[in-house]
């Protein structure tokens, strides 16, 4: 089995991210891409005029794309299977602890040419967790991330700061982020991921992504696991528990 050494451990303690490269095969993620391209373009046939306003982000080819889909670990076999794959079960439990479950997931999708930044947050702020050393996002790259195409930015040593308190853009309430007037001492730093790569990231790591400015896609699946005993106490949207998935 593969595991975070000592040193990867150390590391993500410090700083509140880690990536880990070829975490998943190029079978895995290939596997995963094209179920996702087939359930976007299931979903946008489905989706009312409303749903199409935020989830709709632009033309590819002629055809609309999406910005992101939730819950695939829930709802998509293929997704399963990257979330209860061995070696990442056993290093989010080296991280967080035992009986990881996944609260949430969600598949970004950020289109050549069009994907959008997402602004600075952390984690925990969506969440409210009873402990907030009890949650770990693992975030796998579905292409290569780069700062072309819009990869993470990450301010390290943010997880060993308190949550901040986040707001929300007119119009977009579920679009919570930190004000800039409270970024200033921050300094937010690249992390490109190869395909197949993993970067895990502390809740309250800050974090943001920039729009995708190139011609290629920077697909991604963030995969939200807590340990056994975490609960979300004081969430600020609203997380259905009927779609935590258990291994
Ligand atoms: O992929 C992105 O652009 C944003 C991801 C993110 O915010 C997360 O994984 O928590």
């Amino acid at each position: 089995m593969n595991r975070l050494s000592t040193s990867e451990l150390k590391s993500y303690r410090r700083t509140g991210h880690l990536t880990v490269l070829n975490a998943f095969t190029g079978g895995e993620i290939d596997t995963a891409v094209q179920d996702a391209q087939n359930w976007a373009q299931a979903e946008i046939g489905r989706m009312n005029a409303e749903d199409k306003a935020w989830y709709v982000e632009g033309e590819v080819d002629g055809r609309p794309v999406l910005r992101k889909l939730d819950n695939p670990v829930y709802l998509r076999p293929a997704f399963r299977a990257l979330a209860r794959n061995a070696d990442l079960l056993a290093r989010v439990e080296q991280i967080i602890g035992p009986d990881p479950q996944v609260l949430f997931s969600q598949l970004f999708f950020k289109s050549p040419g069009g994907g959008g930044p997402k602004p600075v947050h952390q984690d925990n702020f969506y969440f409210g967790p009873n402990d907030i050393e009890g949650m770990v996002t693992a975030w796998i790259a579905l292409d290569d991330a780069d700062e072309e195409n819009g990869c993470l930015y990450y301010a390290d040593g943010s997880n060993q700061d308190p949550i901040i308190p986040h707001t929300a853009p007119a119009g977009e309430p579920f679009n919570l982020l930190v004000p800039d007037h409270l970024m200033v001492d921050y300094e937010m730093t690249a992390a490109p991921v190869p395909r197949g790569g993993v970067s895990f990231h502390h809740g309250n790591t800050l974090h943001q992504s920039s729009d995708n400015q190139s011609d290629r896609w920077r697909r991604a699946c963030a995969i939200h696991y807590a340990n056994g005993k975490t609960e979300l106490v004081q969430p600020a949207l609203s997380y259905d528990p009927t779609v935590i998935v258990t291994f």
